[in-house]
């Protein structure tokens, strides 16, 4: 048995927009996605989250909400992700380009999902309209989903 890596990813959401950025290098290379990234020993997820945040994008926050688990399965690779999707409407400090990310703000009907993750079209959705989500998804390389299954839920 193999522990899962257990991850974050942070949308921070306004009324009519969603800061994403640009993946600029490693995993996801080349996608607009939330900020997130390994939970370190000694820190919650939340803690983790909100470190994230801080180191990817130049934002402080002291409260997240939890919206969304994900767990992935990549083919071949018998360690499952699970991600764990925060959102948060409070911040202070100014979005910056860091050497991980680029961040732009994005209007929530602007959502640029061909250049995401493939999975993030169906639960962005959800995100959107405040809806909380589980969901698995199996991938063959990083761009082809070969099953999922994803619900709407009321606790996660
Ligand atoms: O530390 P690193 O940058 O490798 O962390 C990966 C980030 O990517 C982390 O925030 C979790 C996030 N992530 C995945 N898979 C997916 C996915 O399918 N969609 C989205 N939107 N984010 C993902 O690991």
């Amino acid at each position: 048995m193999v522990a899962n890596k257990v991850l974050t990813l942070v949308l921070i959401r306004e009324a009519s927009r969603v800061l994403l950025g640009m993946k600029k290098r490693g995993f996801g290379e080349g996608r607009w996605n939330g900020f997130g990234g390994k939970v370190e020993k000694g820190e919650t997820i939340l803690q983790g989250a909100i470190r994230e945040l801080r180191e990817e994008s130049g934002l402080q926050v002291t409260h997240l909400d939890e919206v969304g688990r994900l767990m992935f399965e990549f083919i071949g690779d018998p360690q499952l992700l699970e991600v764990h999707v925060f959102t948060g409407t409070k911040y202070t400090g100014v979005p910056t380009e860091t050497n991980e990310m680029r961040p732009c703000w994005y209007a929530v009907d602007k959502i640029p999902l061909k250049e995401m993750w493939p999975d993030d079209k169906y639960w962005f959705p959800m995100f959107l309209k405040g809806s909380k989500f589980s969901g698995y998804f199996k991938f063959e390389g990083h761009n082809k989903i070969l099953e999922y299954d994803l619900k709407e839920v009321e606790k996660l």
